[in-house]
C-alpha cells in the first residue's frame, strides 16, 4: 500500500551579502506558499539559506562573522517562516548558521532543522564534512572558510519519525560521502534531505569545474539507489557576490531516478508525490542490508581517517 508524501523543493537564487534576513525570510515564505498550492506536506529549502555563503570570505572580527549565525531558532526574523508553515499547514526543512552556547562553551554549526507542519522543530542535525580551508589562502579567487567558521557537528547523521515516514538530513558535501547515507540507510531512512552551496568553480582542481552538476547528481542518485531512499536535494544557486553557484536542485526516487528537477538558477518551486513505500523495492531486494551486507569486511572504513595503504 503507497505511503505517500507531497515534498517540496525550494530552490533559491543568489543572496546578497546586504540581504536582510527579512528579505530571505520573504522569499522562503513566496515559495512555501507556491509549493503548498501544489499540494505540498514537506518544503526543503538550501544550506545556509538565511545570508550569502558567507564562507567565501576570509574574516578575523567574531563580532562580524557572528552576524552571520542565529542565536535563535526562531528568532524575531525567522518566526514569520514558522508562523507561515503553521498557517499553511506545511513543514519545512532550513539550513541555517546555529551559534550556540552549550556546557558554557560557544560553538559554531552549519545546521538544519525539520520543522512540522505545527511550527515544532522535530529534528536536527549539523553537518559533520566541513569542506575547505582554515586560513586566508590569497591565490583563491575566493575563499572556502567552512573549517575555519563551523565546527564539526556533534550529532551524528540522526533519523526521525517524522511525516510518516523515517527522514533524515544531511548538508552540502555531506552527499559526496558514501558514509553519510549509509548510516541513515541502516536506520531505514525513506527520504534524506539536503541543501547545498556548490560553487562553479573549484580553485584547487578548475579542470573538473564543467562536472560541478554531473558530480551534483551523480553522488546524491548513487546514494539513493544504494540506500533504496528519496533524496531531496536544493540549491542556492546563480551569481551570488561574484560567485557562480550551481543548481540543479532535484527529487531523485529510491530507483535513482531523478523524478523532478530545477530548469532555473533563481527562486523556483519542484514538487513530487514521494511513495515511501517505494524504498522497499530496493531495500527488500538488491539492498536487503540484513541479507547482503558482509560488515565483517568494512572494518577500514571506521578504523581509519585516511588512506593505510596495505600493499
Ligand atoms: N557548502 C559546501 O559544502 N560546498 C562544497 C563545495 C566544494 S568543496 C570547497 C560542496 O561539496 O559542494
Amino acid at each position: 500500500m503507497a505511503n505517500n508524501l507531497m515534498v517540496a523543493a525550494a530552490q533559491l537564487g543568489p543572496i546578497a551579502r546586504e540581504e536582510p534576513r527579512s528579505s530571505a525570510v520573504a522569499r522562503m515564505i513566496t515559495l512555501m506558499t507556491t509549493a503548498k498550492n501544489q499540494g505540498a506536506q514537506l518544503v526543503v529549502f538550501p544550506e545556509l539559506a538565511l545570508t550569502t555563503f558567507f564562507p567565501r570570505w576570509f574574516m578575523q572580527d567574531q563580532a562580524q562573522i557572528d552576524s552571520f549565525f542565529e542565536t535563535e531558532m526562531p528568532g524575531p526574523d525567522t518566526r514569520p517562516l514558522f508562523e507561515a508553515a503553521i498557517d499553511l499547514g506545511v513543514g519545512f526543512y532550513l539550513g541555517y548558521a546555529e551559534l550556540a552556547e552549550e556546557k558554557g562553551q560557544v560553538r559554531h554549526f552549519n545546521t538544519s532543522i525539520l520543522v512540522d507542519k505545527t511550527g515544532n522543530i522535530v529534528g536536527k542535525y549539523r553537518k559533520v564534512h566541513l569542506p575547505g580551508h582554515r586560513e586566508h589562502e590569497a591565490w583563491r579567487q575566493f575563499q572556502h572558510l567552512e573549517k575555519r567558521y563551523f565546527d564539526t557537528g556533534d550529532l551524528g547523521f540522526p533519523t526521525f519519525k517524522a511525516f510518516g515516514g523515517i527522514l533524515g538530513m544531511c548538508i552540502c558535501n555531506d552527499r559526496r560521502w558514501p558514509e553519510t547515507f549509509r548510516v541513515m540507510g541502516l536506520q531505514g531512512a525513506e527520504l534524506v534531505m539536503l541543501g547545498y552551496n556548490t560553487p562553479v568553480h573549484y580553485p584547487p582542481a578548475p579542470e573538473h569545474d564543467h562536472l560541478q552538476d554531473f558530480h551534483n547528481h551523480l553522488v546524491m542518485q548513487a546514494s539513493a539507489y544504494q540506500n533504496g531512499t528519496w533524496v531531496v536535494g536544493v540549491a542556492k544557486a546563480g551569481c551570488e557576490e561574484g560567485c557562480d553557484l550551481i543548481g540543479g536542485s532535484c527529487i531523485i526516487a529510491p530507483t535513482g531516478e531523478i523524478v523532478a528537477q530545477c530548469k532555473t538558477l533563481g527562486d523556483e518551486v519542484i514538487i513530487h508525490q514521494c511513495d515511501l513505500e517505494r524504498c522497499r523495492e530496493i531495500q527488500s531486494n538488491i539492498f536487503d542490508f540484513a541479507q547482503h551486507r558482509q560488515p565483517e569486511s568494512y572494518q577500514l572504513i571506521t578504523a581509519t581517517k585516511g588512506v593505510r595503504k596495505t600493499v
